[in-house]
């Protein structure tokens, strides 16, 4: 049976491992959010600093993946909506896009096709040999344009992941769309005669 002291070391030490798992795998939470951008119905999230590894994990997390830029309406609502958020100018958003596979070749986290770029002046340049990893430039350097980064964070600057969710079709909407097209048939057929009443 364990006597009190053993007890209370072993709480004690409970709470010390409880407390260095936190301060040193401590993962990106969010900021803000859920905010929906009214565009294309989407559902996004600021999260807070950290490399672009653990946002993007922290982002599958939350039900997404870092946010695929589709056009430049959407650059610019992800850039004003999350680059000030807190009243901050040095803040980096992270984005999807990588080239982790293939050096070179850039690809959206969620697997959608790259349509849309916004590189700043001569980005992406692969800089060490090491940049895979793509994010927009705060206000504070005019904003919005993208770069391609190390997976680190920034000192004196904020790197904070937007995360963006795209519905999928609930299965409900999936039945009704087929009960619909089986109506439609029916009805079609029905008209040209081929079914009795
Ligand atoms: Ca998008
Ligand atoms: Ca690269
Ligand atoms: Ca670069």
């Amino acid at each position: 049976m364990l006597n009190r002291k053993t007890t209370t070391r072993l709480f004690l030490s409970l709470v010390f491992l409880t407390l260095s798992s936190v301060a040193v795998g401590a993962d990106p939470v969010v900021l803000t959010g859920p905010v929906v951008n009214p565009a294309n119905g989407h559902t996004y999230y600021l999260l807070s600093s950290d490399t672009w590894t653990a946002s993007q994990s922290a982002a599958v997390a939350l039900g997404g993946n870092l946010v695929t830029i589709n056009d430049s309406a959407e650059n610019a609502w992800v850039f004003t909506t999350f680059a000030g958020f807190g009243g901050v100018t040095n803040r980096f958003l992270w984005i999807g896009l990588n080239d982790v596979a293939v050096e070179g070749t850039f690809e959206w986290a969620n697997g959608e096709l790259l349509t849309f770029t916004n590189w700043s002046f001569g980005e992406p340049n692969n800089t060490g040999g090491n940049e895979n990893y793509v994010g927009m430039y705060p206000i504070a350097f005019s904003g919005g344009e993208w770069n391609d980064f190390n997976n680190g964070t920034f000192q004196g600057f904020e790197s904070g992941g937007v995360v963006e969710i795209v519905p999928t079709p609930e299965p409900v909407t999936i039945l009704l769309f087929a009960t619909g097209l089986t109506g439609f048939a029916a009805g079609t057929l029905r008209r040209r005669g081929q079914v009795a009443r």
